[in-house]
């Protein structure tokens, strides 16, 4: 799985919003969107810490980015296993409101 997350080192957000490829090492197909998750009531690193840690325990999440100053977080997940719904409500458990998805 690392191997093939390489592919998509240096790829801008919109050319790997949603990327359909083989994966070489397990001759799987691994579908993977980038979503950015824009959250209300992040105020400090606590928040965003709180934030991490709702989205890194959903199991399709293969990395995530939570920027205070921008107020969202930056998820990338495989949607066969998860839904952007998924990522939300995980979020929202935590008392902070997604009010934009792009
Ligand atoms: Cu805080």
């Amino acid at each position: 799985m690392i191997m093939c997350y390489n592919f998509f080192v240096g790829m801008c957000s919109r050319c790997s919003e949603l990327i359909q490829y083989t994966c070489w090492a397990f001759k799987i197909i691994i579908y993977i969107m980038r979503k950015l998750f824009y959250i209300e009531g992040m105020t400090c690193m606590h928040c965003v810490n709180t934030v991490n840690k709702a989205i890194g325990a959903l199991e399709g999440v293969k990395s995530f980015d939570t920027k205070l100053d921008k107020k969202y977080s930056e998820v990338e997940y495989d949607e066969t296993k998860l839904s952007e719904t998924d990522i939300k409500s995980a979020i929202e458990e935590w008392g902070y409101k997604v009010v934009d998805i792009k």
